[in-house]
């Protein structure tokens, strides 16, 4: 990317100035210290030149014109949940947060959608349409206090992603405001749609590096009468891995196929309502959806199944209080890991489905190799792990750092020899940019960096972030 300008200008000035100083967080409020981190592992803390809370597209836009115009680097940030450094100033400037943003304008029980300012809490969303009997499927971990604007940066995903599909499947229409100021309408409210180039499926997923979304028309579904919910207990991971992979093989179609391993388990023991069968090696959480009349059927024949690959106990939730425990602590995982490690290097790597077993392998030879423990849980079911790489090492010491980096970079390898990727649904951002070549070959990159550039050409918006620069050439 071309060098970013020296920052002379006043630019926390020039904004409160252009939209009142009670949106704008100087250097010296401590406020600010909130906008450069995020809830990656990264150590470091990127402090902007100030953050602006925009209320309305068109503050929005003012700010990326203002940006463009100044030469100054700008930042998109939703609730700061991202796991890869997507959303952390790098190179200073302005954060643009759409926390603010948070109204859901409609709710249209005819057409089937929601129309959202990005900053709506996604669990909120979800409970606002279940309250008229509608079902909004995306569901991260997160879901208590990420934003329904980062989930469509992102692209993020969920347990549930496993039946219906990730964030990309339910953004039908977006309004985006591009650096420069220019404010851009596109997509469609129908449920199907095939009208010129799909531009709303290439916003999505992109970072907060082509625009920032000011609105979005979501899909919904009808809310499903019956839920069912299973826990099957395992001796260890492989066996709960096998189990799945019969399952997939089986042609069962729960929504929800989630793995966990003894670590991820003891991990949340402490805190969790749910109390988990002390010889639990690893467990596989399966929910089943649709007619109350079938979805007994399918249960018993995900039962059968898992008893004949050896699942130790097939525990049913008995009633919405004991679903709801389960649910909680399988969303303790990340932070019950996070809590008691000074290093958690969470990456979620995807393979074929084929390959979960080989990698869930790999994996625990990756630990025994380099004697670094390993957590692993998440959404088996789609081929996505969450591999943590722990220590409780010191978190500023290079050696430690280059110990991790090292089995980090063998993870990607391994991924990548299997013929997944790198993100299955956390996104790249900084902390795996540099890794991107693993996977793709320099001409996708080079794409990819003609794209971003015809949406930023100065390259201010999300700077430095997904693409890694570019390898010079040998007579460079
Ligand atoms: C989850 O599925 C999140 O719980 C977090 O994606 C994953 O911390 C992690 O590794
Ligand atoms: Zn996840």
């Amino acid at each position: 990317m071309p060098p970013l300008p020296e920052k002379t200008i006043d630019i926390a000035g020039v904004l409160s100035r252009e939209l009142g100083a009670a949106r704008v967080i100087p250097r010296g409020d401590d406020r600010l210290e909130d906008y450069g981190r995020d809830e990656s592992p990264l150590p470091e803390f990127y402090p902007p030149d100030c953050a602006v809370l925009c209320e309305t597209t068109e503050q929005v836009a003012a700010v990326l014109r203002i940006c463009e115009e100044r030469r100054v680097p700008v930042t998109p940030r939703g609730a700061g949940s991202g796991m890869c450094g997507g959303c952390l100033p790098i190179h200073g400037g302005v954060v643009l947060s759409t926390e603010k943003m948070r109204r859901v304008l409609e709710i249209d029980e005819d057409d089937l959608v929601a129309v959202v300012e990005p900053g709506v809490i996604t669990g909120e969303l979800q409970k606002a349409v279940e309250e008229r009997g509608l079902f909004y499927p995306p569901d991260p971990a997160s879901l208590e206090y990420c934003s329904i604007g980062g989930n469509a940066a992102t692209n993020s995903g969920g347990p549930r992603a496993f039946k219906y599909g990730v964030t990309r499947e339910y953004v039908l229409g977006l309004e985006v405001a591009l650096m420069g100021g220019e404010v851009l309408r596109c997509g469609r409210r129908t449920a199907k749609g095939v009208t010129g180039y799909d531009l709303v499926a290439g916003f999505v997923g992109s970072e907060g590096t082509f625009g920032v979304i000011t609105e979005m028309t979501v899909k919904l579904l009808p809310n499903p009468p019956a839920v069912s919910t299973v826990l099957a207990v395992f001796a260890d991971v492989a066996t709960a891995g096998a189990c799945i992979s019969a399952l997939l093989r089986g042609g069962l179609r729960p929504r929800v196929l989630e793995l966990a391993d003894k670590s991820s388990i003891d991990h949340i023991r402490p805190k969790s309502r749910y109390r988990f069968p002390d010889h639990a090696g690893a467990i596989v959480l399966i929910e089943v959806d649709g007619d109350p009349d079938t979805i007994g059927v399918q249960m018993e024949r995900i039962g059968l199944e898992c008893d004949a690959r050896g699942a130790l106990d097939v525990l049913a939730a008995q009633d919405p209080a004991e679903r709801r425990a389960l649910w909680e602590a399988r969303r303790l995982i990340s932070t019950s890991l996070k809590e008691a490690h000074s290093i958690k290097i969470n990456e979620d790597v995807c393979v074929p489905r084929g390959a979960i077993v080989e990698m869930l392998r790999r994996v625990d030879a990756l630990s025994a190799e380099t004697g670094i423990p390993v957590a692993v849980f998440g959404h088996a079911g789609d081929g996505n792990l969450h591999v943590n790489l722990l220590s409780d090492g010191d978190l500023d010491d290079p050696d430690e750092q280059a110990r991790m980096k090292q089995a980090t970079r063998r993870l990607f390898e391994q991924t990548i020899a299997l013929r997944g990727t790198l993100s299955g649904e956390h996104g790249i951002g900084l902390e795996k940019r540099d890794y991107m070549p693993l996977e793709m070959s320099e001409q996708v990159l080079e794409w990819q960096r003609r794209w971003k550039r015809m949406w930023d050409p100065h390259e201010l918006l999300n700077p430095g972030k997904v693409l890694p620069a570019r390898r010079p050439a040998c007579s460079e």
